[in-house]
């Protein structure tokens, strides 16, 4: 295979539980990796855990522990988040392995032999999160920026490898290579670095300090851990250096790490790669932080980490590798929030995606017998053929930029065009005229083409998600190349009856509605509330008023009552009847395909024996005009209304 794609994740420490910032970082190489496994690549995936040094022997002390036993534990936790979010990697790898401790020997020893190792006594401030020595310059306020800690004062033998030897050599390659980091930024960042020196590096500490690492081949007072041992990973995981995987992979590489180690992959890691004869990888792509919601970047040593076992839990994995996804811009930082996960979950999977499925499979379910009907393709059809098939040629450039989430809006773009697609056919009038029945079912299959390329194009951010469009619409499995052309739904094809709703909307937390009464009744007394006294309600009490866009399918008189008309509603994930009292102002004829703001959640009513669920609102001018409310423009079913 000529077209090949080998990503990698840092190798997390094990010195606490995997945390958001992980999963960021995981799931966008599992997103890159999907992807050019989707597109024809042989694409190999790494991840794993980086098991030595001072803060995990540390850790392990503190949980009283031994080191290995806490590392399996750790690491453990890594492999089953990866899991739980649906990562696909190909080998997971832990530097405590003996495959990985041979190589990080074998290299040692080819750097030592060409005289760019060498012994001497070293002060100098040390961080232990970072597990390096740091310049005066890094620190901000006497501290580490990354760990906040104050750096303690060292002088100790160590070994060291002769960095600044290759400092010229690498501004060369950095420069000649304008993709070699990227976002831009901080390839400019790290040229920043290299314009003066970057002195040598300190690989080694003496044993009877810390013993928890890689014993030095010539000296065995000595280990090496964290840098020198870690960023071996990503050979050592290929069985370098006789495994084919490396001959085919090493040249492809792709490191995806977060901007907090820059300076170890970008300065420390290729100058390494060089003075040990080797080639260097291809791109190093940094991402920027998550934070929470106090604005910090959220890690380990500052205790405000996200469990994402607990998101995945509670909104599937999918939901929270596309949120993670789409709304993140790669290189910078942004904030994460469970309640701006839900409001991209509802906008983009519920409303958009997931309604536009349950529309065409009801419509397909209803009047074609659930079997993909032939199309009969016309002039109208045209754009949003031509705008599905472009869709692979624009997603593949943006995704190579790593401009992931534009790539997901350029998706959700066709995904609404497919709503007013839709929408302006108006299927379920096509389907009342008999004349008809071939253009709706035209409609009605380009609807389930579009959505299978959006599948198709979706599955790497939501593997499961897309898989199961596919599932309830009868359809199987695809590639890229499958979607270069219009026509892969074969007319035909059987639709399961039954599927569960693709994304069923999720409430943000609000507070307790119970709260507010409770705290009155036991409350000192007080003046009444002013508010209270003109009617005005919390703004609480308005959102336990869920209001929703629906579209009027079907409309008839109720018998012996004059007023009232039974209405059938459509919301795009359910089919409701509600019963209203609009009949002295509507004909039943007038009212399908019009768009009606309904009241969802409200208790159930049996009037005229019918139970009715829920209420549409009109305006009534008190002087006998009433008008339904509708959306003043087009918007897709099931729409919430705040
Ligand atoms: O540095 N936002 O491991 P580590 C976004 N073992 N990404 C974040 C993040 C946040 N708040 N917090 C962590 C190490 N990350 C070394 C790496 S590689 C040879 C050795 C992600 O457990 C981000 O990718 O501290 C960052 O670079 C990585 O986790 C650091 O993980």
């Amino acid at each position: 295979m000529s077209k090949v794609f080998y990503v990698t994740t840092p190798i997390y420490y094990v010195n606490a539980e995997p945390h958001i910032g992980h999963a960021y970082t995981t799931v966008m190489a599992d997103f890159l990796a999907r992807f050019h496994r989707l597109d024809g690549y042989d694409s190999y995936f790494l991840t794993g855990t980086d098991e030595h040094g001072e803060k995990i022997y540390q850790a392990a002390e503190k949980a009283d522990t031994d080191p290995q036993s806490f590392c399996d534990r750790i690491s453990q936790r890594f492999s089953e988040a990866w899991r739980v979010l649906d990562i696909s990697n190909d080998d997971f790898i832990r530097t405590t392995e003996e495959r990985h401790k041979a190589v990080v020997r074998r290299v040692l020893e080819t750097v030592h032999a060409s005289g760019d190792i060498y012994y001497d006594e070293y002060a100098g401030i040390y961080c232990v999160g970072c597990e390096r020595f740091l310049t005066d310059k890094e620190l901000v306020d006497g501290k580490c920026p990354d760990h906040l800690i104050e750096p303690e004062n060292r002088r100790e033998g160590n070994y060291f490898f002769r960095m600044e030897k290759y400092r010229q050599w690498l501004r060369d390659h950095i420069r000649d290579n304008p993709s070699f980091i990227r976002p831009e930024g901080y390839k400019n960042e790290v040229l920043g670095m290299l314009a003066e020196s970057i002195g040598d590096l300190s690989i080694s500490r003496p044993k009877d300090r810390v013993p928890w690492g890689i014993e030095l081949p010539w000296d065995s007072d000595h280990v090496t851990y964290v840098w020198f041992d870690a960023l071996i990973n990503y050979i050592s995981a290929l069985g370098f250096s006789d495994d084919q995987r490396y001959t085919d992979y090493w040249p492809a590489t792709q490191h995806m790490i977060g901007k907090d180690i820059l300076k170890a992959h970008a300065v420390f890691w290729p100058t390494m790669l060089k003075a040990a004869g080797l080639p260097i990888y291809q791109h190093l792509n940094v991402g920027g932080f998550l934070m929470g919601h106090d604005g910090q970047k959220m890690s380990k040593s500052l205790g405000n980490v996200v469990d994402p076992f607990q998101l995945a839990e509670k909104f599937g994995p999918d939901a929270v590798r596309y949120y993670l996804l789409k709304d993140t811009v790669y290189g910078q930082d942004s904030s994460v929030g469970e309640h701006l996960l839900i409001d991209r979950y509802n906008a983009d999977l519920a409303n958009d995606l997931g309604n536009l499925l349950s529309r065409a499979r009801a419509l397909i379910g209803r009047h074609m017998d659930g079997v993909l009907p032939t199309p009969e393709q016309q002039a109208g059809d045209q754009e949003v053929i031509a705008e599905g098939t472009a869709l692979i040629g624009r997603v593949r450039p943006l995704v190579g930029e790593l401009r992931i989430f534009e790539a997901l809006e350029t998706v959700m773009q066709f995904v609404r065009m497919l709503n007013r697609y839709f929408n302006d056919e108006a299927p379920w009038k096509l389907a009342k005229d008999p004349e008809q029945h071939g253009r709706l079912g035209t409609v009605l299959y380009n609807c389930v083409e579009g959505l299978r390329i959006v599948s198709v194009l979706m599955e790497p951010a939501m593997p499961g998600k897309a898989r199961q469009v596919r599932i309830d619409l009868g359809l199987g499995d695809f590639t890229f190349a499958d979607i270069e052309e219009w026509g892969g739904a074969m007319p035909g094809t059987k639709m399961p009856a039954e599927a569960e709703i693709l994304f069923p909307k999720t409430e943000t937390e609000k507070p307790k509605q119970q709260q507010t009464p409770k705290k009155k009744k036991q409350g000192p007394k007080k003046e009444p509330d002013v508010r209270e006294e003109k009617g005005e309600i919390s703004i609480d009490d308005f959102f336990n008023v869920q209001l929703r866009v629906a579209q009027v399918t079907a409309a008839e008189k109720v018998e012996k009552a004059d007023k009232l008309l039974k209405l059938t509603l459509d919301l795009g994930d359910e089919i409701r009847t509600v019963v209203s009292g609009i009949a002295e102002w509507y004909q039943p004829e007038d009212l399908p395909g019009t768009k009606v703001v309904l009241v969802a959640n409200l208790k159930p009513a049996k009037l005229r024996g019918i139970i009715s669920e829920g209420m549409i609102l009109a305006a009534d001018d008190g002087q006998g005009n009433l008008t339904l409310v509708s959306p003043a423009q087009d918007i897709a079913i099931g729409a919430e209304v705040r």
